[in-house]
């Protein structure tokens, strides 16, 4: 059983070890939102919301979010004893429209404090079943291919299992091209449009057939999947959702309408675990792999993907770097490593999540706070 009573928002500003560009803006400073969660019986959890600066990924920011957590959904929670985790995601999304990453950010934390509660793993609670999860790199829109060439054998020799190359038009046949002829034939590669193409394009992107990518990322709008089923009929490479999967109705019309093959399952982006789990089951029953994908988390967020993936059938390396590839210093302890073979290894020996917030850290880096109470 759990009941909150009380929710701190924070926002901390955290910069990004270099300027991450994708077909649709630059990442640098995350603003990033926090949660502390705690329960009538002292126990206190952690979330993190993954709401951008911008409305480039979605259309939710740290702004809307902070402001739907506020008004309308920590008012849901607050005071309210739900008997499972599981529950939690109804309740805020009933009569409630979008807002999934502000939904999942609250939704999330309460599956924390359930697992701190009952004194399990995070990955436990959520059904999970791998000690160590397979990482991959997403490496951001280089100057040219030579310096994505670069970057991309320094994460080779790092032990990622997977290299993710973010591309737009311009910036795409020729890159594609140079990462496979430096890396080889079996360097498991794939790339990222984030929508950026249309399916007028469809000629062109066919040219990437090619180069046996293992699978090629929301290539075009997010709203666009009978699109992306004209698009996947005329390619070879696999297409995964990234942006369109916004719930487990999303998937099944994938699946049905041969939209994509792979997903990519963003916890932040559906609005929690409870549907990422029923995402995940739905493509396990359909033969569909999927993978954890990144917002640039801090190492709070990174936790709940890391316990996320260590779920069956998470068969493909997630974008779950450890905190060196993003940040000076992380705001947990311990910091995310990899290990020589590019996994990361799931917390098993303390309840929830699994890593400590650095609470004097955040302290320092706290610009805004906000505490709710029922
Ligand atoms: O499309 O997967 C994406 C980061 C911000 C917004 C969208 C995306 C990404 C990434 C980064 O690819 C993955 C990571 O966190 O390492
Ligand atoms: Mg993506």
């Amino acid at each position: 059983m759990t009941t909150i009573v009380r929710i701190v928002l924070r926002e901390i500003h955290l910069t990004l070890k270099e300027p991450f560009r994708i077909s649709s803006g630059t990442f640098a400073e995350r603003r990033v939102c926090l949660l502390e969660l705690h329960d009538a019986d002292g126990t206190v959890g952690w979330s993190e919301c993954v709401a951008g600066e911008q409305p480039n990924y979605s259309p939710e920011t740290i702004d809307t979010a902070w402001h739907a957590m506020r008004e309308w959904l920590a008012p849901r929670v607050l005071g309210t004893a739900f008997a499972a985790p599981g529950d939690v995601f109804s309740a805020l999304d009933r009569n409630v429209r979008g807002h999934h990453m502000a939904k999942a950010a609250i939704e999330m934390g309460c599956w924390d404090v359930a697992a701190r509660q009952q004194a399990v793993p995070l990955s436990r609670l959520l059904g999970g079943t791998r000690d160590r999860v397979p990482t991959g790199i997403s490496i951001g829109i280089q100057r040219d291919p030579a310096a994505l060439v670069e970057r991309a054998s320094a994460a080779v020799a790092q032990g990622y299992q997977k290299i993710k190359m973010k591309i737009e038009p311009g910036s795409d046949v020729a890159f594609v091209a140079a990462v496979r002829e430096a890396l080889g034939p079996r360097l498991h590669l794939m790339a990222d449009a984030n929508s950026a193409y249309t399916l007028a394009d469809a000629q062109h992107l066919k040219e990437l057939d090619r180069f046996n990518l293992i699978m090629i990322e929301q290539p075009l709008d997010r709203e666009d999947l009978l699109r992306h089923a004209r698009l996947q009929r005329l390619l070879v490479t696999p297409i995964c959702l990234d942006e369109s999967i916004t719930s487990v109705d999303r998937a099944a019309d994938m699946i049905e309408l041969g939209a994509g093959r792979i997903v990519n399952i963003k916890p932040g982006r559906v609005g929690g675990f409870a549907v990422s789990k029923a995402i995940h089951d739905l493509c396990q029953r359909n033969g569909v792999p999927v993978w954890c994908g990144g917002m640039f988390e801090s190492g709070v967020g990174r936790a709940h993907n890391v316990a996320l993936a260590s779920l069956p059938n998470f068969s493909l390396p997630g974008d779950v770097s450890p905190s060196a590839r993003y940040w000076e210093r992380d705001i947990v302890t311990p910091e995310w490593t990899m290990d020589e073979e590019g996994m990361v290894h799931v917390p098993l020996h303390a309840p929830g999540m699994g890593v400590t917030v650095d609470q004097d850290r955040v302290d320092d880096l706290t610009v805004r706070r906000e505490d709710l109470t029922a």
